[in-house]
């Protein structure tokens, strides 16, 4: 946290400037407003800067409100075809010509205020600063009920596990160009997109900057209950991209689950149709990959699903041969050789060889079957 407010910008390393990216829809009466704030900011700090109001063809005013305005450093750009907050943020970073990039709402939720401490907190080496409501010295208006609080406290909760950051929602940030124009695969679904950058640019040096957070007095929230649904998607989208593997294993445990369901099932169907222990075992190892392949194909890595299927199989069989192989040697020698003649011994056999070729297994289909590389997008 940052706090020496009033430490003279001119002895940072960004007089290079700034660029303020400000997403709006419908703000015409917010817009003079927030011009009049950061142009008080701009004179007293001496700070060069540009406002890019990114608007989704809001036919309000809004080109005529930047106009009127007059100052030669704030403009607008207005996008056509589908409305996207995140992906009118992203085009801002894009069209943005300072190294510097701000994002914030245009309601005036945001105190542009604090934009000099976030600037000192990027120069303190942070690979992204957070206008923060949640920090000590951080704030909401009193207003805020019970609910939109309790809302706001879950989604944050549930982002935790990606980010350490206290307050990932805030529509208020900033970083460098050079970072942002590291990130790849942006996804600009939702609302949230700052935690996107957070995830998708791997930034661990995430800095707060504790804000008061006041409510919008002009307009309305365009954060409908549509969006928050949005969210969840959003989440299980960071998730897999931030724990891959974990995802994907996991779903693959399950599926191998099914594959010893089936398998322990075709060997006692055979074994009561009275057939040696040799053929026993293998017939459910051999159903077992069947089902396998089918459901991982279908669900675990359901992104490669429309490939050609004879030569996914014929790969997820060469991959898990040495699994398979293992799984029946150890079977056999288990049968013959350690559990005896119990009631249940095949079964348990049949069990062994299962744990000891699942390790094969799981790394080929990853690595090799069902690699990304094959896909084309
Ligand atoms: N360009 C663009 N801006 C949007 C869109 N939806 C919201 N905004 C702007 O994004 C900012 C945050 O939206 P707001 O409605 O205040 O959401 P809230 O703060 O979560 O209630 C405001 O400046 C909005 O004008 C959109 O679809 N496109
Ligand atoms: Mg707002």
């Amino acid at each position: 946290m940052i706090s020496q407010d009033h430490y003279p910008l001119a002895r940072t390393r960004f007089t290079a400037g700034i660029s303020i990216i400000v997403p709006t829809y419908r703000e015409v009466e917010n817009i003079p407003l927030l011009l009049a704030r950061i142009d008080a900011l701009r004179r007293d700090r001496d700070l060069t800067l540009e406002v890019l109001f990114m608007d989704d063809d809001s036919r309000d005013g809004s080109i005529e409100a930047v106009e009127r305005s007059g100052f030669d450093w704030a403009r607008i750009i207005v996008r056509q075809g589908p409305r996207g907050l995140s992906a009118a943020v992203i085009d801002g970073f894009r069209a943005a010509r300072y190294p510097v990039l701000f994002c914030m709402d245009c309601d005036l939720s945001h105190p542009p205020e604090r934009i000099p401490a976030m600037i000192l907190a990027l120069d303190a080496g942070q690979q992204m600063v957070i206008g923060s409501r949640y920090v000590p010295g951080g704030s909401t208006d009193d207003d805020w009920g019970f609910w939109r609080w309790i809302n706001s406290r879950i989604a944050t909760l549930l982002a935790r596990p990606l980010t350490q950051v206290r307050d990932p929602m805030s529509g208020f940030f900033a970083l460098r160009k050079a970072d942002f124009d590291q990130a790849r695969d942006l996804n600009p679904v939702g609302y949230k997109i700052a935690l996107e950058l957070i995830v998708k640019c791997g930034l661990e040096n995430v800095g707060e900057v504790p804000i008061h957070f006041s409510d919008r007095v002009h307009g309305v929230s365009k954060l409908t209950f549509r969006e928050q649904l949005k969210y969840i998607q959003h989440l299980r989208r960071l998730y897999l991209h931030r724990f891959a593997n974990a995802m994907y294993m996991a779903q693959f445990l399950v599926v191998g689950a099914s594959g010893v369901v089936v398998n322990l099932s075709v060997l006692s169907l055979l074994k009561w149709a009275g057939l040696p222990d040799m053929l026993c075992l293998a017939g459910g190892i051999a159903v077992s990959v069947i089902t396998n392949f089918l459901l991982n194909r279908r669900f675990t890595f359901s992104y490669a699903k429309d490939r050609p299927i004879l030569k996914q199989f014929a790969g997820f069989v060469g991959a898990s041969a040495v699994g398979m192989a293992v799984n029946y040697g150890v079977a056999l020698y288990l049968n013959a050789h350690v559990l005896g003649a119990g009631p249940l011994s095949l079964q348990f056999a049949a069990l062994g060889g299962i744990v000891a070729g699942m390790l094969f297994n799981f790394l080929g289909s990853r690595y090799f079957v069902f690699h990304k590389r094959f896909v084309k997008r």
